[in-house]
């Protein structure tokens, strides 16, 4: 028997407060009308309970009536498999294979080049970081010409923009501290940018404090950027 969701069912997702790919998940729960249950661990102390149930010591792990499932994009389509309306995956076989291959690139090539940019301790590294965010936001630019949304036809909210919803909202943050705007001379991806993070799910998937606590973490690894805002 498929396990289809039933509300009487127990979602719990295991969490570090930072994680952009904890974030998918918060937000395809919210977007679902879930109030997500949310555990907070500590990832350099991660706790014994922790590593039995996450093959790769990692988070996001959502546990569905104690089966702990693992990987963002895995546990955002069990969401959408289980919990069918909203749909935010689309309907076309091609449109979806699409969605799908942005998580990859907003994971390797967004997250962690902006992860990157954020915490390095040089400045070499940083500029490293920064131009494999250009070319990865060029293709993105370009991607979203004629479109409200990276999803499907474009049209409305769906699996792709909470893919990259995390990116755009750290990205935000940077060129509020005055580092550097990603999105300066990207028409297409500012105003998409303003779309998503208008949205309430996307707002509310992170603590209030969280602008504060990544301040506070690059302060601590000594990031470049932290003593030389405003020069890229
Ligand atoms: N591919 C994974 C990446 C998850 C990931 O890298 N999570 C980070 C936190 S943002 C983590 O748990 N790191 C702990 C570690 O690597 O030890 C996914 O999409 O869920």
């Amino acid at each position: 028997m498929p396990r289809a969701y039933c509300p009487r069912m127990t979602l719990k997702l295991i969490s570090f407060a930072l994680c952009p790919f904890v974030q998918r998940a918060v937000i395809t729960l919210k977007e679902k009308g879930q109030s997500p249950d949310i555990e907070y661990i500590d990832l350099a102390n991660k706790p014994e309970w922790f590593l039995k149930i996450s093959p790769r010591g990692k988070v996001p792990v959502l546990v569905v009536d104690g089966s702990p499932l693992f990987e963002s994009q895995a546990i955002v389509e069990y969401l959408e498999d289980t919990i069918p309306e909203p749909a935010l995956r689309p309907s076309d076989p091609v449109e979806r294979a699409r969605d799908r291959a942005w998580f990859a690139l907003a994971s390797e090539d967004l997250f962690m080049n902006h992860f990157r940019l954020d915490h390095s301790k040089d400045e070499a590294s940083v500029k490293k970081a920064l131009a494999a965010l250009h070319t990865a936001l060029d293709r993105v630019e370009e991607a979203m010409q004629g479109r409200a949304y990276l999803s499907g036809d474009g049209a409305r909210f769906g699996l792709a923009d909470v893919a990259m919803a995390p990116f755009l909202m750290r990205a935000e943050i940077t060129k509020k501290r005055g580092w550097v705007d990603l999105f300066a001379g990207r028409p297409n991806i500012r105003a998409w940018a303003d779309r998503v993070l208008a949205r309430e799910t996307v707002q509310t998937s992170v603590r209030p404090d969280f602008e504060a606590e990544s301040l506070a973490a690059v302060t601590r690894a000594e990031a470049w950027l932290v003593s030389h805002p405003g020069v890229l």
